[in-house]
């Protein structure tokens, strides 16, 4: 089961909102996830989205390949290139039977096509859920707390084992579903100038609240003894152009903050809970979305090394952990972190300006890394390069047979 969290940034984990002298810890749940011995977590996990937000993170999660440059590759290219996604792969390799949960129109993003080339076979939009109101909906669809419960009677239907993803929207900018849902539970405003960041903790506790439901729901019926729940984030909330209205939220200074900063708040989360497993905990590794499907694929057992994915098993210690951002020349690594032409000392901010030898050499091999990873996931998906290429024991989908 795999929940997608909306806009959700790793500074929210184990957040306190100070309202009136008083603290209000934003996500109570899903940090109780993030800390649980039964979770495999990881604190330097960065998103890697461009101008395809949702649909690139959706893209790098479950086929291991990048968005594009510009535009969206669901979009573009979603609905006719030949794909191994997570749904098709497990499908194939552990028989499992997968569905979208998501509460928006589902021609958004192109969904509804490219979710047949990876092959998910069943995708409730917001037409398989109790009707959107102006109280239980926005711009962007079914609030989170009716769209969990109300996905319910399609998931005990569900053939297992199955691969499910939730696709969460109440945490999406302006941070203003809430207003009129009777479900809202008061979480106060922060009091910045800046409203965007002001409605942003309230709209993520409701999405952590809706989230401590479904795990409820999932504890009652004996289907979480027997899941794995995989959370993320998918990409910043608060953009890099707003992003130092949040700085003394944080406990910084607006005016020293700086690209590593901004650079830093790329991060989101990404936790694997197991129940029933104990060898869990926090991982400092660093890594992006680009790595979650081969990380996952490992634990299920699937051996991936015939596939073209361009991520890297964030469990192994042959990890390189070098992340790209999106945008070229942009990176980092447990040593540098490059945004925005600026070049930092990712251990301690601080900015590197005069590069000695070693760091120009060593950063001349992190951005040629890069440039290749990008470049051949742009080859195979500018090019649909799969339609030459099938993995050991895998067929490519035959979307003629699924109709949503
Ligand atoms: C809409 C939702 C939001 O269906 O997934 O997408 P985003 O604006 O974050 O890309
Ligand atoms: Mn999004």
């Amino acid at each position: 089961i795999v929940i997608h969290l909306e806009s959700f940034q790793q500074f929210l984990i184990d957040y306190k909102l100070q309202v009136d002298g008083k603290d209000y810890e934003v996500t109570p749940f899903i940090n109780s996830i993030y800390h649980s011995n039964e979770t495999l977590a990881f604190s330097n996990f960065f998103h890697q989205v461009k101008s395809g937000k949702t649909s690139d993170a959706e893209t790098l999660m479950e086929t291991s390949l990048f968005g594009l440059s510009t535009g969206s590759y669901m979009v573009n290219y979603g609905g006719t290139n030949t794909a191994y996604a997570a749904p098709s792969i497990l499908a194939q390799t552990g028989d499992y039977t997968s569905a979208v949960f998501h509460g928006n129109t589902g021609s958004f993003w192109n969904r509804n096509n490219t979710y047949k080339q990876w092959g998910y076979n069943y995708f409730f939009d917001s037409s398989a859920f109790t009707e959107k109101t102006d109280e239980n909906s926005f711009q962007y669809g079914l609030n989170d707390k009716y769209m969990f419960p109300d996905s319910i009677k399609y998931l005990e239907q569900m053939q297992q084992p199955f691969y499910v993803k939730y696709l969460t929207v109440s945490n999406h900018y302006p941070y203003t579903s809430l207003s009129g849902d009777e479900k809202e539970q008061g979480f106060p405003l922060a009091e910045t100038k800046d409203e965007t960041v002001n409605g942003y903790f309230a709209t993520a506790n409701y999405l952590d609240s809706a989230i401590k439901d479904f795990f409820d729901y999932l504890k009652e019926t004996g289907l979480y003894d027997n899941s794995i729940i995989v959370m993320y984030g998918d990409h910043y909330g608060i953009s890099d152009t707003r992003s130092s209205n949040l700085a003394e939220l944080l406990g910084k200074n607006p005016e020293t903050w700086s690209n590593y900063d901004k650079a830093m708040l790329q991060r989101v989360p990404y936790m694997i809970h197991i129940p029933g497993y104990t060898g869990g905990g926090i991982s400092n590794t660093f890594g992006g979305e680009v790595d979650a499907l081969p990380t996952l694929l490992h634990i299920l057992g699937v051996d991936t090394s015939s596939y073209i994915q361009m991520g890297q098993d964030l469990l192994s210690p042959d990890n390189k952990q070098i992340v790209a951002f999106r945008t070229s020349g942009q990176y980092v690594t447990p040593q540098y972190t490059s945004y925005s032409g600026r070049l930092y000392n990712t251990q301690t901010g601080e900015e590197i300006t005069n590069p000695d030898e070693t760091t120009k050499k060593d950063n001349e091999a992190i951005r040629k890394a890069v440039a290749t990873q990008l470049s051949m996931s742009d080859a195979v998906q500018t090019g649909d390069l799969l339609r030459f290429y099938t993995p050991n024991g895998l067929k490519p989908v035959d979307s003629s047979t699924i109709s949503y």
